[in-house]
This record gives C-alpha cells, sequence and structure tokens, in this order.
C-alpha cells in the first residue's frame, strides 16, 4: 500500500500498434488498484492539449508537418507533462503509460529520412523523467494486422510496422535503455497480464529495497 514516504513507479508500455498495450495497461491499473495503490493512467500523444491537437490532426491525415517538426511535437507533447508525471511520482502515484519516448524515437527513425537518425531523435527527449521499467510488448507485425487489422492513422501499414519492430529491437539493445524489458505479446492476454503484474511487482520490489529515486533520460 502506497504513503505519501513512498513513491510511485512510473511504468511504460511500449509496442507496434495492436499489439495489446491499451488492453494491458488497462489491465495492469486494475490490478494494482486492487492491490492498493494510487494510479494515474495516461498515454502519448496526449491529444487534448493544442500540441496534441496538431498532432492528432497530422496522424489523421489532415495536415502535413516536415519529419523533423512532427517529431519535436510528440517530444513537445511528453515535455508538456513532464512536470505532472515527476510530482505525482513523487507524491506516491504509480503512473501507468501507453506509449513514450521510444515510440518517439522508433516511429520517426522509421520514416527513413537520412537526417533523423534514431540517435537524433533521442536528442530531445534526454532529461524527461525516465521509467522504472518499460514493458515492451512484442509481437510480429503480421501477427498484428491479424487482429482485425491496422486502422486508418498515418504509420499503420505493414511495411512501417516491420521497419518500427526493427528499430524497437535495436534500442532494445542499446546500453542507454537499460530499462526495457520483453514481453511475448503473441500470447494469450491472460498470460501477458499475469507476467506484465510479475515484472511490475518485481520493479516495484527492487526500487523499494534501493530506495531509487526517479531518474532521466
Ligand atoms: N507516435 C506516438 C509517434 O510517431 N511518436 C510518438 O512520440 C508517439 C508517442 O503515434 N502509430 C505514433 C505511434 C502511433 C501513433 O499512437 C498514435 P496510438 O497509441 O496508436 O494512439
Ligand atoms: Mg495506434
Amino acid at each position: 500500500m502506497d504513503t505519501p514516504s513512498h513513491r510511485g513507479l512510473f511504468v511504460v508500455f511500449e509496442g507496434l500498434d495492436r499489439s495489446g498495450k491499451s488492453t494491458q495497461s488497462a489491465r495492469l491499473v486494475r490490478n494494482l488498484k486492487d492491490q492498493g495503490h494510487q494510479v494515474r493512467h495516461i498515454s502519448f500523444p496526449d491529444r487534448t492539449t493544442p500540441i496534441g491537437q496538431m498532432i492528432n490532426s497530422y496522424l489523421k491525415g489532415q495536415s502535413q508537418q516536415e519529419d523533423h517538426v512532427i517529431h519535436l511535437l510528440f517530444s513537445a507533447n511528453r515535455w508538456e507533462a513532464a512536470e505532472s508525471i515527476s510530482h505525482d511520482i513523487a507524491s506516491g502515484t504509480t503512473i501507468v503509460c501507453d506509449r513514450y519516448y521510444y515510440s518517439g524515437c522508433v516511429y520517426s527513425a522509421a520514416k527513413e529520412n537520412p537526417s533523423l537518425s534514431l540517435e537524433w531523435a533521442r536528442r530531445p527527449e534526454e532529461g524527461l523523467p525516465r521509467p522504472d521499467v518499460c514493458l515492451f510488448l512484442d509481437i510480429s507485425p503480421e501477427k498484428a494486422a491479424e487482429r482485425g487489422g491496422f486502422g486508418h492513422e498515418r504509420y499503420e501499414q505493414s511495411e512501417m510496422q516491420k521497419r518500427v519492430r526493427e528499430l524497437f529491437l535495436r534500442l532494445r539493445s542499446s546500453p542507454d535503455e537499460n530499462d526495457f524489458v520483453t514481453v511475448d505479446a503473441g500470447q494469450p492476454a491472460d498470460v501477458v497480464e499475469k507476467e506484465v503484474l510479475q515484472i511490475v511487482v518485481k520493479t516495484r520490489e527492487s526500487i523499494d529495497a534501493h530506495r531509487s529515486s526517479l531518474r532521466s533520460v
């Protein structure tokens, strides 16, 4: 049970479109609340802010943006939430977040714009609150597509999803992203749910044992 002297956790879900992030993050929120924790569920992009509305219009194909510009808008959309994330965690609330800077890096780099590398894409994210654990729900683009097919937003097509997955795997192997844990998201939802909860409980124990404070990206 959280007390004010006990900081919240920062848990992020990542993965391809249709990897099950919405389902699994909602289940984790419910499970943690059942255990008596204070939890806030957020997602990026946060389409409710003025910057988020620009992103929404771009994703729906209603407006165009230069590749670097949209990348920086996605990043700015995280920065505008950064203070409230840190504040909540310090006051004992756990944040469960659908997508974060990892998506920011890989979706932009997957466009194969020669001046927008994975390394370039990560720079504006430096200094953001760093997740205690990033749960990468790994699924093949083929299996993801079988789940009722992709939607109609920008990026939701198989060539792009294949490059996104390769870049997630590249990011995972980087020493900078040591909070990345891969979960096989092709398993039944109940199995994924259990694995996710186990990983989060272990993360909680390790944070408590070391009294680790929230780090920065
Ligand atoms: N996306 C998401 C990015 O391109 N950069 C980012 O920084 C973030 C957070 O937005 N296809 C992309 C990935 C998704 C799309 O997200 C919308 P969602 O979770 O499908 O609503
Ligand atoms: Mg999507």
